[in-house]
């Protein structure tokens, strides 16, 4: 049984998860825990392809789920033999190589045509003690060079395994059937392995750290099953409960990585250049670049420190990460409108307020005009009197409203303006919660 200890974020990974994971098991190897694998709960965004792809760090294992599978209890040495192979030397390895009980058959390519069991040799070397009492027979060695595996090999009610086949699937094949070790194929047939009955009895739940998050309903499928070694995360708390004490850094900052980063502080150990340029984006990514109200003076100074030691400028690189990921070209007008739509009653009206955040407004003219023809589309099937798009530029700090309603000018003077080619400026304006919708809500009661 491996012994690694898995270390995941959740599903749907984003870039805080994915490389909070990397670096704690970093941090992990060079502190001496050197099973520590760091992995990924599902494929990579693109903005996470992008920080890795940057500073030349490896995409980490994806992690489907926590199942215990055949190629967990795999490992060590085995032998196969081939058909034209004697008895004689077929025997000689089960007794010099400790492989006892069954032997694969395998053809040139590797592939299993068939198994030996050290039934089938006693059962041949028993018919020759037999013959030869006979005295019609030949007299000679009892298992002479010259009798071939091939002889008493079984090919047919062959049971094998694959690498990925789940344990408890495993289980129940094994109870239905006889046999003592069973080959491990791969998808081309070929032996890998061998897996005994033995193996199933050193069975235990695989090891596993969670980082930025810790609920079961975010985590890989199969972790409640798991052994939870600990969490490091910066979500509220609530629903796991563990059978004994583990480890537990929980604190209320921007990243989970700004934690990791830390925790190397503490163990007096400098990341290198890659993990700190990861550690970083991870910051930039959750604060977005330090504007979310969840950024705190922590990591601020954090990103300050690994900034250094990675060689770019915060957020020059931070708007570059953005940019990478958040590509207009990528989007349709309906997406943009339903990507984070909120409804809302204000008085007598019921209003759509929609959020879209770009970086930089490179790519938005050419699609201005598809994009307010499907707002107006959008309002008119929804039965809004009102649909506002937030377009929030995340590099100026500026929002542009793009209005589409009964009375436009309406929604403009609720922020003491006046329309502009169907939009409100709003310069400083980047949160719907605490800039927009107070706003509207007042004037649209009064
Ligand atoms: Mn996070």
């Amino acid at each position: 049984m491996s012994d690694k200890i898995y270390i995941v974020g959740h599903k749907s990974p984003d870039t805080d998860s994915v490389c909070s994971a990397i670096g704690l098991a970093n941090l992990k190897k060079l502190t001496g825990t050197t099973n520590a694998v760091a992995c990924s709960a599902g494929k990579l965004n693109k903005e996470t392809s992008f920080v890795l792809n940057y500073f030349g760090v490896p995409a980490p294992m994806v992690l489907e789920d926590l199942h215990i599978r055949v190629q967990d209890l795999m490992g060590g040495e085995f032998h196969t033999v081939e058909s034209t192979t004697s008895l004689r030397e077929a025997w000689q390895i089960m007794k010099d190589k400790e492989q006892k009980k069954t032997l694969p058959v395998v053809d040139e390519a590797g592939k299993m045509i068939g198994v030996i069991t050290i039934g089938d040799i006693g059962m041949a070397f028993a018919e020759r003690v037999i013959c030869e009492e006979d005295s019609n027979c030949p007299t000679g060695n009892l298992l002479p060079t010259s009798v071939s595996v091939a002889s008493v090999m079984h090919t047919e009610g062959l049971v094998s395994f694959q690498e990925d086949d789940l344990i408890t699937d495993v289980r129940k094949k094994m109870v239905e059937t006889r046999f003592y070790n069973y080959p491990v194929l791969d998808a081309a047939g070929k032996v890998v392995g061998l897996i005994g009955r033995y193996d199933l009895l050193g069975l235990s739940p695989k090891k596993v750290i969670l980082v930025d998050h810790n609920e079961w309903g975010q985590a890989v499928t199969g972790a409640e099953q798991s052994q939870l070694l600990g969490i490091v995360d910066h979500h509220k708390v609530g629903g796991i409960q563990t059978s004994e004490p583990i480890y537990i850094r929980v604190e209320p900052i921007g990243s989970t990585c700004t934690i990791v980063a830390q925790c190397y502080r503490e163990q007096g150990i400098t990341p290198d250049k890659a993990i700190a340029g990861i550690l970083l984006s991870a910051i930039l990514s959750d604060t977005v670049i330090f504007k979310s109200p969840t950024c705190t003076p922590l990591d601020k100074t954090t990103a300050a420190f690994l900034a250094t030691i990675a060689g770019v400028d915060p957020k020059a690189y931070g708007i570059e990460m953005f940019k990478a990921s958040s590509n207009i070209a990528d989007r349709t007008p309906q997406g943009m409108i339903e990507e984070d739509l909120k409804a809302f009653t204000m008085g007598e009206n019921k209003v759509g307020i929609g959020q879209v955040s770009l970086m930089g407004m490179d790519g938005f003219e050419a699609v201005r005009a598809d994009l307010t023809a499907a707002i107006e589309a959008h309002r008119v099937a929804q039965g809004m009197q009102y649909l506002c798009l937030m377009i929030t530029d995340i590099l100026t700090d500026t929002t542009e409203l793009i209005v589409k309603g009964e009375n436009p000018e309406e929604v403009a003077k609720a922020f003491g303006k006046t329309l502009v080619a169907g939009s409100v400026e709003l310069p400083g304006v980047l949160s719907r919660k605490k800039q927009v919708v107070p706003q509207m809500t007042t004037y649209f009661k009064a």
